[in-house]
Order: C-alpha cells, then sequence, then structure tokens
C-alpha cells in the first residue's frame, strides 16, 4: 500500500495521516447523510448502506492532501471530500446494476441492488448525486463565491457526459470490441479519471493559478496510473482481497490494458505515469508530501 522508497518512519506517518483522513471523512459524511429514521426510510438506509463504512477513500484523501498543499479551508475541503465521495459512491451503485455491470458485490457486502431491490439503487443513486451539489452549493461554503462556483463546476463537469457518465457509456459500448490504447485511456480519463482530477482540483481550489495547473497535471496521470493498476488487479487479485469480483473485466470481454499491452507493459506504464505524476510536484517542493505519497499507495495497492 505505501511508497517502496519511503522509510518505516515515514511510512508509519503517513499511514496514521491516511487513517486520521478515512476516519475524518466517515465522521463528515454521518453527519451529512439524512438519518435512517427520517422518511422515506428505505431510501436513506439504503444511501447510507452504500457510503458508510466502506471503500479507500482515494478521492477524499486526495482532496485532504490538496487541500493541505493549496491552504483551502477545512470546511471547504470536507464538503469537496464529501461531494466527491457521494459522486463515486452512485457511480458505483449505478455500475453495479444489472443493466450495467451486474455485479452482486461491492466493498465486500452485497451490492446495493442486491441488498435492496432495482428501483432502490437507482434512487440511491440519484439522490447521493443530488446530494452532493447539495453540500458544495452551501451558501456559508466560501467566502469567495467565485471559487465555489468553479468547485460546483469541476464537479459537474467531471460527472457528466463529458466526465464519468461520458465514459461510462463508452465502455458498456465497446464490450466485446477492441479498442486502441489511445481509445482505451480517451474512455478511462472520463470514466475513471475524471472525478479522481476533480478531488484532487477541489481540494486545490484555495490555491493559484499556477498551484492548480501543476495539481492538475498531477492528476491527470495519476488518475489514469489508477485505472492501469485497477485493471492489473483485476487480473492479479482474488475477490476475498478486492471486495468485488475478480477476474470481471475478462469475464464481460472488456478491453483493459492488460488485455491491450499485457501484464508486465501495463505495469510499466503505471510506474511511468506515477513518475510523471511525481514530477509535476517538484515546484511544490517538499509540501507536496502528502500527494507524493499518495502517489505511491495509488501505483502499489493491493484492492
Ligand atoms: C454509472 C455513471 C456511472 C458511472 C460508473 C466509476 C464507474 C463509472 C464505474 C466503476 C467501475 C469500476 C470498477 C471502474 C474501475 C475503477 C474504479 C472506479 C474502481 C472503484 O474505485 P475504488 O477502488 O473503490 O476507489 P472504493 O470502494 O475503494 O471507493
Amino acid at each position: 500500500m505505501t511508497d517502496a522508497n519511503m522509510t518505516d518512519k515515514s511510512t508509519t506517518d503517513f499511514l496514521i495521516w491516511v487513517k486520521d483522513k478515512q476516519d475524518h471523512i466517515e465522521m463528515v459524511l454521518d453527519e451529512v447523510l439524512p438519518s435512517e429514521t427520517s422518511a422515506p426510510e428505505k431510501l436513506h438506509e439504503a444511501m447510507r448502506y452504500s457510503i458508510l463504512g466502506g471503500g479507500k477513500r482515494v478521492r477524499a484523501l486526495l482532496c485532504y492532501a490538496a487541500a493541505e498543499l493549496c491552504a483551502t479551508t477545512a470546511t471547504a475541503a470536507d464538503a469537496a471530500a464529501c461531494a466527491v465521495e457521494m459522486i463515486h459512491a452512485y457511480s458505483l451503485v449505478h455500475d453495479d446494476m444489472p443493466c450495467m455491470d451486474n455485479d452482486d458485490l461491492r466493498r465486500g457486502k452485497p451490492s446495493c441492488h442486491k441488498q435492496y431491490d432495482d428501483a432502490t439503487a437507482l434512487l440511491v443513486g440519484d439522490a447521493l448525486q443530488s446530494l452532493a451539489f447539495d453540500v458544495l452549493s452551501t451558501p456559508t461554503l466560501c467566502e469567495n463565491a467565485n471559487q465555489q462556483i468553479s468547485m460546483l463546476n469541476i464537479l459537474a463537469k467531471a460527472s457528466g457526459s463529458s466526465g464519468m457518465a461520458g465514459g461510462q457509456a463508452i465502455d458498456l459500448a465497446s464490450i466485446g470490441k477492441s479498442l486502441t490504447q489511445t481509445e482505451l485511456e480517451t474512455m478511462h480519463q472520463l470514466k475513471t479519471g475524471a472525478l479522481i482530477q476533480a478531488a484532487t482540483l477541489l481540494g486545490a481550489s484555495g490555491g493559484s493559478h499556477e498551484q492548480m495547473s501543476a495539481v492538475m497535471s498531477y492528476a491527470e496521470h495519476i488518475g489514469l496510473a489508477f485505472q492501469v493498476v485497477d485493471d492489473i488487479l483485476d487480473v492479479e487479485a482474488d475477490t476475498n482481497t478486492l471486495g468485488k469480483t475478480a477476474g470481471k473485466d475478462a469475464e464481460s470481454s472488456k478491453p483493459t490494458y492488460v488485455t491491450i499491452l499485457g501484464l508486465d507493459l501495463a505495469k510499466e506504464l503505471a510506474d511511468q505515469l506515477y513518475q510523471t505524476a511525481i514530477s509535476a510536484l517538484i515546484p511544490f517542493g517538499e509540501d507536496a508530501k502528502r500527494l507524493r505519497e499518495l502517489a505511491g499507495f495509488i501505483l502499489h495497492r493491493s484492492f
């Protein structure tokens, strides 16, 4: 889970930071989500089931690390981390449904439509998406209204048809077809990369244009590395470790970095993308420590 270059002491320090932020985002989400005792109870329970108590929280971690680097306020960083994790959870709930990837297991437990039903899963995704924009548009969030409007715009673009939903449409249309590496990259930049970039950029939204553009270059490369590693794990890891069905890509005839490049070249590509992401952080010097460590975390993750 950690960068091979890290010493034991810095690894421990990083893992403490990760745990602290994971616990924090869990608490913030718990507070923001409607109570399961308020009507409509079943929908609220299913929303909480789908987002609480699981996931690595990579997007929230990227958001917090970028916020620390760019001096974004804690209130804005919390709202951004929450909103991005809500969009991510909605995408997983919808992706698991029979009309899309049809997967029964998510985060080590039955996926939302298996635990509840299809209609509830559809509504959970819809409601989490709305709640994300509700949280991010809270009137008291930022003193700088322009920053807040820009944050809303970043998340809207990353989630919609020019971002995650568009990437998912290309993904569904590409089943059983062969894609070139460039076509595969375009699909993943949208499907997975756009939200990872948004998470990092939202965290950096309190920074200068120069800072945001360096962070953007980091996020573009680490977002793609995340997907290449995901394709490798789909082949190399087992279902228990992943908490979702392993081997799903091959089973559903999906083009992946492993099918296009083979395992060794896919691993080389992940490493190259990691190195390029790290280079983008050079202007920040030591201050970008957490973003560098997170890049290692993404590259070496085992689930
Ligand atoms: C339904 C509009 C819509 C979009 C779905 C993101 C997505 C698009 C589908 C997920 C399918 C998938 C497994 C993609 C591979 C990369 C990915 C997003 C993995 C899951 O993210 P993690 O590993 O999950 O960060 P956790 O559970 O740790 O949060």
